[in-house]
């Protein structure tokens, strides 16, 4: 049954697809089973992320970047990711109709992921579903997110190109410089360059980049202004993305990146993997226990923890 699963997806069929990211999402054995036997299709597709503040234009900027790939013949996988939503395709009304825009194109898949109750598991169920596009053969995986909670940073930590989105109106950069989004973008959009200040934002960033030292082997993030309702400056911003492809690539810094998220995996699987052992009815019932007493009686963190271990 698997193995029928596998190859619908090698073979890009839309229902397997679907049917394989719904089994993740149930998070049970079987969704292990199926990434073990993707992994080795996987690692060949291309993986941006497109970070920013709500309303910055991001899924406007998805559309037309999934419609310039599909010019260049390249097949595309969205995933949108929205930790605050408590529905599953906790897609906006606007995003649901932009999204029919591509719906009989064979060559994309539009997918939101929404976490349901926790959010534990939701940054490593996106990248899973990245997973399972990459063994599909899209050539390139859009991950849209909102913000720069853990969650998102999670996903954007595993794409190869971080697209920051941001209006002119966000011109004041030290409120960027708090929100982390300086040390991750590799581009950065300059969306809504239709209104004013784009230029201005344009040389604030330019300013600030130009303290970076002049190493041919460190990316210097690249400024791209975008008018995303008029398709306007898109392909500038693919290109970019490209260039910054090829950097990554030619100084093994994508290799490294591939050999980190190798490693972050595993350490991740081990922690979750001890943890369910560790917290077996016995433990559970010292932690319970513990927590019963007033809080002045209770062990200290660290006496228990010793306990615990004892016990075990
Ligand atoms: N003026 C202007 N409006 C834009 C542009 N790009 C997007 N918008 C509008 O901004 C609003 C939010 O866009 P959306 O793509 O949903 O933003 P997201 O929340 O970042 O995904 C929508 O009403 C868009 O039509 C642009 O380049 N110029
Ligand atoms: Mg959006």
């Amino acid at each position: 049954m698997t193995s029928d699963l596998i190859k619908g997806i090698q073979s890009r069929e839309r229902i397997s697809i679907a049917r394989a990211i719904s089994i993740i999402e149930s998070e049970n054995e079987v969704s292990r089973e199926i990434l073990s036997a993707i992994f080795p299709f996987t690692g060949k597709a291309y993986r941006i992320g497109i970070t920013g503040p709500p309303g910055s234009g991001k899924s406007s900027l998805t559309d037309k970047i999934i419609k310039s790939f599909r010019n260049q013949n390249k097949t595309v996988a969205v995933i949108g990711v929205d930790p605050s939503s408590p529905f599953t395709g906790g897609a906006l009304l606007g995003d649901r109709i932009r999204m029919l825009n591509h719906h009989k194109d064979a060559g994309v898949f539009i997918r939101s992921m929404a976490s349901r109750g926790g959010q534990g598991g939701l940054a490593q169920s996106t990248r899973e579903v990245g997973d399972v596009f990459d063994a599909a053969g899209y050539d390139v995986i859009l991950f849209e997110t909102v913000g720069v909670g853990q969650v998102e940073l999670d996903v954007i930590q595993a794409t190869d190109t971080v697209f920051v989105v941001l209006v002119p109106e966000s011109g004041d950069e030290i409120q960027m410089m708090k929100a982390g989004l300086m040390e991750i973008a590799d581009v950065f959009v300059i969306n809504k360059a239709d209104r004013e200040g784009a230029n201005k934002l344009a040389i604030t960033l330019k300013n600030l980049l130009s303290v970076l030292p002049n190493n041919p082997d460190v990316w210097k993030p690249k400024v791209v202004k975008t008018i995303a309702i008029q398709n306007d400056g898109i392909d500038e911003l693919v290109q970019a993305s490209e260039e910054h492809r090829k950097h990554i690539i030619s100084t093994g810094h994508h290799h490294r990146k591939l050999k980190q998220r190798y490693i972050r995996k595993i350490k991740e699987l081990i922690v979750s993997k001890f943890e369910l052992e560790f917290w077996n009815d016995e433990n559970q019932k010292i932690l319970d226990k513990e927590i019963a007493k007033d809080r002045q009686k209770r062990l200290s963190p660290y006496q228990l923890v010793q306990k615990l271990h004892q016990e075990d």
